[in-house]
């Protein structure tokens, strides 16, 4: 027998407790195994390569590579001098990723015979930009270009870029631990220019170690926005030097489960120095209950019949003390978070709290909205948007606040989340002429059996019917982990390398489609990040030459 209590633990846990008012994104069935089991595991032509460049030229001419004669350096005429320190770092970190862990490592021709072959002893980087945002934050026109110069001299390598992923990712090692590198020529640019992960910090609260470990990930797959969904319902984990009282009572718990201004510089910087965007998520009006707790009047009072039943709604957009709070929490906003953007949430608003309140009634008959609580949701949304646009930010919100007809200002990026109709969605938003960005077939926190990375690779973000004016509207994607049931014990491994998928599929040629040849990138790729110290799943049956420990 099932009890009560234990059917609603199960419904709970097969994700029906959102209710029947929820949308959900995509979920596409399941990859069948019979085009799992055809996957050969061998070495593909493209080595290790993650995500695919836009060229890649082989050639068979190697060269040897040791950490005592091996350097990474600015090239002479270089736009960026030393005193880039954001490249200075990017040479540690990569000459560590090279030759780190290594510190047994070969002399130059020990354990080979005389007549060594060929050694590489720098890579130079070449930036000829004006302005090579060595100080500034990047951005959605930032250059993310690469190329290697075809005629690199004797010893030295030249790429004309930063590009030290894809260097690191040619290099690769003999059972001896022997560093090779093949002399490739590569060109390279991403297909699309926003590649982001959605993290939720409030579900669970994240300790910033692992968020800077993924932003650490996210680099390697050359992806370059973090979404941080940092307040929900749940929890406000963020700390606002204005009204500190709202992590005060909102977080979990006021001191171990914040982030202070010191931890969002830091995930800043970190970001900053990866290339990485990080743009914030304030979702209101609706996922507000956490807000409540430490701003009096800022959300509604449901009533049950005529009296307040002492639970509260989404945020109440009736009050002027309402607007006054939103002016001043988004202007601290655009100071702690440097990134052009906030994205404003707009999602999932529950109407029954509104319609159950007297005062809400009497707002909705004077302003003639009649029942239509969709009309009262655009205009809490527009004045938000407006009072955000004085900050001089651009805004990112959900499909919902596009759905309900909402003014946006004209550089809005449109999150289209909902399942079953996106591309319907991508065309109409793209014909009203708005950027947008697809996340409905990647919600990385469903999980199920087998290779599940396939179905997400095989999503064409362009598939939707219209014209090449609105399909250059569409400026990338994001991998969704929401966080009801992911912490630090499991976020890494469930989110890599199922993200990597989504990387390549917004990096790479759209004809870079072959599963089996990808199934071998991306089995290497994975024990790279394995022996970089991360801990990414596996695809399947397999081992690493260096295995987590
Ligand atoms: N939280 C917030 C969520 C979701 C959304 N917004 C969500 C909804 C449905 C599914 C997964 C996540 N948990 N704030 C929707 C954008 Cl299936």
């Amino acid at each position: 027998m099932t009890s009560p209590l234990q059917l609603a633990l199960l419904l709970l846990a097969l994700g029906f407790s959102r209710g029947l008012q929820h949308h959900y994104p995509d979920q596409a069935d399941q990859v069948d195994g019979e085009a799992e089991l055809e996957l050969v595991a061998e070495p593909s032509k493209f080595g290790s390569l993650w995500p695919l460049p836009q060229k890649v030229k082989l050639s068979a001419v190697s060269l040897k590579l040791t950490g005592v004669s091996f350097q990474i350096a600015d090239a002479k005429g270089s736009s960026a001098g030393s005193g880039c320190s954001l490249l200075q770092d990017a040479y540690r970190r990569y000459y560590e990723y090279v030759f780190g862990g290594a510190k047994r490592q070969q002399q130059p021709g020990k354990g080979r015979r005389a007549a060594g072959p060929a050694v590489l002893t720098e890579l130079q980087v070449w930036i000829t930009s004006p302005d090579p945002e060595c100080d500034g934050y990047p951005g959605v026109a930032s250059d993310e270009s690469c190329e290697s110069l075809p005629h690199s001299y004797g010893n030295v390598l030249v790429f004309h870029c930063a590009c030290l992923e894809t260097f690191s990712q040619l290099v690769y090692e003999d059972e001896y631990g022997v560093k090779s590198i093949n002399s490739t020529t590569i060109s390279d640019f991403p297909r699309f220019a926003h590649r982001g992960i959605l993290l939720d910090s409030a579900r669970h609260f994240l300790p910033i170690k692992v968020i800077l470990a993924n932003l650490e990930t996210m680099a390697m797959n050359k992806l370059n926005v973090f979404h941080w969904h940092i307040t929900d319902d749940q929890s406000f984990p963020y700390l606002s030097r204005t009204f500190p009282q709202l992590s005060q009572q909102g977080a979990y718990h006021p001191y171990t489960h914040v982030y202070t201004p010191a931890d969002v510089k830091m995930v800043v910087e970190f970001g900053r120095l990866r290339g990485i965007r990080v743009i914030p998520e304030f979702d209101t009006p609706g996922h507000t209950q956490s807000w409540g707790k430490g701003q009096t009047d800022l959300l509604t009072p449901c009533y049950s019949g005529s009296k307040p039943s002492g639970s509260f709604g989404p945020v109440n957009p009736i009050l002027n003390t309402t607007y006054d709070f939103m002016s001043q929490f988004f202007k601290e906003i655009s100071t702690v978070f440097p990134d052009a953007y906030v994205h404003l949430g707009g999602d999932e608003v529950d109407f029954s709290c509104w319609k159950s309140n007297p005062d809400i009634q009497t707002f909705m008959d004077q302003q003639g909205f009649g029942k239509d609580f969709s009309k009262l949701e655009s205009f809490y949304i527009q004045k938000l948007l407006n009072i955000v646009a004085t900050t001089q930010k651009g805004y990112m919100i959900w499909q919902e606040v596009f759905d309900n007809g909402v003014q946006l200002k004209p550089d809005a990026v449109v999150h289209v989340w909902i399942g079953g109709g996106a591309n319907d969605e991508m065309g109409k938003v793209t014909a009203a002429g708005y950027t947008t960005i697809l996340s409905a077939p990647w919600y990385l926190d469903y999980i199920s059996y087998a290779q599940d990375w396939q179905k997400y690779y095989k999503v064409e973000p362009l598939s939707f019917n219209g014209t090449e004016e609105q399909k250059k509207l569409v400026i990338g994607g994001e991998a969704c982990l929401w966080g009801e049931y992911v912490d630090a014990t499991n976020l890494t491994p469930r989110l890599w390398p199922r993200a990597s998928a989504v990387a390549e599929r917004l990096w790479s040629a759209a004809d870079v489609t072959d599963i089996n040849d990808t199934f071998n990138r991306l089995s290497v790729h994975r024990c790279r990040m394995v022996a970089r110290g991360i801990p990414a799943q596996p695809l399947f049956s397999s081992y690493c030459p260096r295995e987590y420990k």
